[in-house]
């Protein structure tokens, strides 16, 4: 669900509280259509306190009560973990408890009317996503970054802060893109894939690999390939 004047008053619950949750609340109460907006985090430290003027609740043993609380809506609030897979397992966690993801669209983010844009998405300020591009559920383009026309993204994968992806490039699931990479045309990442910060991609990327440098190199295999038995 967008932010629309139909969800605006509605609550929603923001699944982490660290800094990506900065950028979130400043994205979902501004414009006039925001959300009212509550946070569950893991770090008991934060309980009771706030981000901003939103109230860190607890953890997220709270969520099957939140509904008696009139939340209808959440938000992943984690973005950089290393690991995408933190960033799908908050997602299904809050589809578990009946909630309705909601779809971030910063006012100064541009989505091509002609690019389609899974629920859960999440374009940050000044983020570019051009026409005829696909993302999945649970994006996250962040700020500055530019999605150029015709690519394809899987679901939860995160093109950080200002990377770019020159058109017609494919990004399997739960890859990650570092800040200010670069990605060549018509390349495609692999599953669970890492760019680094700052790499240029000229060559296609294994899934569960990571690559680093100019021209990016692969560094490791990160993770082992779960295969179906
Ligand atoms: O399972 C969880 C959980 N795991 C970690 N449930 C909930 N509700 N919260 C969880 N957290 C909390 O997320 C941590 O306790 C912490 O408060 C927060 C993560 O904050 P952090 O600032 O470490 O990471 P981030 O993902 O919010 O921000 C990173 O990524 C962004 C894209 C930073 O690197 C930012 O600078 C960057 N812009």
């Amino acid at each position: 669900m967008a932010i629309t004047p139909d969800t605006a008053g509605a609550l929603c619950v923001i699944l982490g509280g660290g800094g990506h949750a900065r950028v979130l609340v400043d994205a979902l109460t501004s414009g006039g259509l925001g959300l009212s907006c509550v946070i569950l985090d893991a770090d008991s430290s934060k309980w009771g306190s706030r981000l901003y003027d939103v109230p860190i609740l607890g953890g997220d043993e709270l969520l099957p009560g939140l509904a008696q609380r009139g939340v209808v809506h959440f938000v992943v609030g984690l973005g950089s973990t290393g690991d995408n897979r933190n960033r799908r397992r908050l997602f299904e966690l809050g589809l578990a408890h009946g909630l309705k993801p909601v779809t971030v669209m910063h006012p100064t983010a541009v989505c091509s009317r002609w690019a389609t844009v899974g629920v859960g998405c999440q374009l940050l300020p000044g983020s570019i996503v051009n026409a005829g591009s696909r993302l999945g559920t649970n994006v996250l383009i962040n700020s500055g970054a530019i999605v150029e026309h015709d690519c394809v993204l899987g679901d939860h994968v995160h093109v950080a802060t200002g990377a770019r992806l020159a058109s017609t490039v494919r990004v399997a699931a739960e890859a990650h893109i570092g800040a200010g990479a670069s990605v060549r045309q018509c390349i495609a990442i692999g599953e669970g894939a890492i760019v680094g910060v700052g790499a240029a991609v000229v060559t296609d990327v294994l899934p569960f690999t990571t690559v680093v440098g100019v021209p990016a190199r692969p560094l490791e295999k990160h993770r082992p390939i779960v295969t179906a038995s």
